[in-house]
């Protein structure tokens, strides 16, 4: 099996994304703490056997001084991360600039920057050098610690031109690329001026993965339209030479949610708001704060449901929990008002002197406080516009062992693929949709909640983060066997 080739030895793996998975706080001159993000990443290559992970990334702080970089290298390497120092100027052009200001948005199908983001038009070419000159920067560090037998599995909309430096340099080098987002349909994608740049350079990788077949589909047509190659069932063929193009869908450490859940402080915490909550059915919202979430679109899609179901009234609450992120971007301050505003007419409009309809919070929960808030949940909404997966509607599952509540999904979210037969899937603009699926949530039997749920409960448990990072990896190791074996014939 593809899962063989793992066994018996440790497999080294050089994992590079934008971020590594810690926060850095500096303590004095040559003195830093350290704290894990245990994100998604983290535990589900913690979770894969006979790997030997290392991280490289942006530590997310600027490091101007050797003392300082010298006294960060030593720290991080306890945590088996190394870093990659950005400059200020760099982040901004680099990462503000051409990641969040131009990837991001196209990638979700809210096109190039246009009106308050039009100024970043005519940066445009400064912004892809600054963006090509910190993919070398990644790609200089990993060659400094790379060696032979490892594999690089680089990360993210990030780091697109990261296979080729690392190939330009070495091309024995085995190197993998996976897409966290989606990648947009070609007629959008082709509007970008660095196309067929970008497109090359995630060529001279061995594996491309993506979350879904679509995504993938995408991305082999960018490649046959823009750049003119063949489009095979494997992926893409430049000159005999084959880019193996695959879906690999990422789930979640399903476990770690189960356990937490057993804690004593967490079923604790559960008590108490279901106490809380006592006589109101809870709905709730968990997201970063961005436009592609939707969290507009799933505040007035929760009004109109309101406005048409007067008897729900004070029986439900929506609990909507948005972190705020890239909080310098002018439009991202811009959207945090606005879901203010609706959120603040809607109370206005359905409160009671005791109780009101939407509790709002721009911070984000520690774990133990979200699996709680998870499990006492009786409907979920997930209303993003695009969404490369969306791990939430995953967590919230994993999390409903006892009360299989309802999950609404947006079908312009990854997760619409493996999650569709147990969500309620809706058109996240069509807010009258929207709403009669929360009532139909909201008063569903028991029968078909357990049914919807059982389907759902079953692929969450069963394709988790750990899956998912060995397939890849494993996958990576074959890809380049085979294409040695063609070489060799
Ligand atoms: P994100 O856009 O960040 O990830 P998502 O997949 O939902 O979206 O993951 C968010 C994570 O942050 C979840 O683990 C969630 O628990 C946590 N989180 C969000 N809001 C929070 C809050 N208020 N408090 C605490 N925790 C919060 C990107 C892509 C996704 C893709 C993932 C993984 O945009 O589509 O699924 O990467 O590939």
């Amino acid at each position: 099996g593809r899962r063989g080739t793992l066994k018996g030895m440790k497999q080294r793996l050089l994992v590079v994304a934008n971020r590594l998975p810690v926060s850095a706080v500096r303590r004095g001159e040559d003195s830093w703490s350290l704290e894990i993000s245990a994100g998604g990443l983290v535990s589900a290559l913690l979770g894969v056997k006979d790997v030997d992970a290392k991280w490289i990334g942006w530590a997310g702080v600027n490091v101007s001084d050797e003392v300082g970089q010298r006294a960060l290298v030593r720290a991080l390497a306890e945590k088996r991360c190394i870093p990659v120092f950005l400059d200020e100027e760099i982040v901004h052009q680099y990462y503000n600039g051409y990641c969040n200001n131009i990837l991001w948005p196209l990638f979700h199908y809210l096109g190039l920057p246009q009106e308050d983001r039009l100024a970043t038009t005519r940066n445009f070419e400064s912004q892809f050098n600054a963006y090509k000159r910190a993919n070398q920067m990644f790609a200089d560090v990993v060659n400094q610690h790379y060696q032979e037998g490892d594999v690089v599995w680089c990360h993210d909309y990030h780091l697109m031109f990261l296979p080729k430096c690392l190939k330009e340099h070495n091309s024995k080098m085995k190197v993998g690329w996976f897409l966290h987002t989606p990648f947009p349909s070609s007629e959008i994608y082709r509007t970008l001026p660095s196309r067929s740049d970008l497109l090359r350079s995630v060529l001279a990788a061995d594996l491309v993965g993506f979350h879904t077949y679509d995504y993938a589909r995408h991305f082999v047509s960018a490649c046959t339209r823009i750049l003119g190659l063949e489009g095979t069932p494997e992926g893409v063929e430049d000159q005999g030479r084959l880019t193996r193009v695959a879906a690999f869908p990422i789930g979640i450490d399903s476990d770690r949610f189960k356990r937490a859940l057993d804690l004593p402080a967490v079923k604790k915490h559960v008590q108490e708001l279901t106490q809380r909550f006592a006589g109101r059915k809870v709905m709730l919202g968990v997201d970063r704060l961005d436009m592609i979430k939707g969290i507009p679109q799933k505040i007035l899609a929760f009004e109109k449901f309101l406005e048409e179901s007067p008897d729900w009234r004070d029986k439900v609450v929506l609990l909507q929990i948005a972190v705020p992120t890239r909080t310098d971007v002018p439009e991202y301050q811009k959207l945090t008002s606005q879901v203010h505003e609706i959120v603040g007419r809607i109370n206005g409009r359905f409160g009671t002197l005791t109780a009101v309809p939407i509790h709002h919070l721009d911070r984000s929960l520690d774990f133990h406080a979200l699996c709680a808030l998870y499990a006492v949940t009786d409907v979920a909404l997930v209303t993003s516009l695009r969404d490369g997966m969306n791990l939430v509607s995953y967590e919230f599952v994993a999390c409903q062992g006892s009360k299989k509540g309802v999950l609404i999904l947006s079908e312009f979210a990854g997760a619409a693929q493996s999650l569709g037969a147990g969500a309620l899937l809706v058109n996240p603009w069509n807010i009258t949709e929207v709403a009669k699926n929360i009532e139909h949530a909201l008063s569903m039997t028991s029968e078909e909640r357990e049914k919807r749920h059982r389907h759902n409960y079953a692929h969450v448990t069963t394709h988790t983060a750990q899956d998912w990072a060995e397939t890849f990896v494993s996958e990576l190791n074959d890809t380049i066997v085979e294409a040695q074996l063609r070489t060799r014939q």
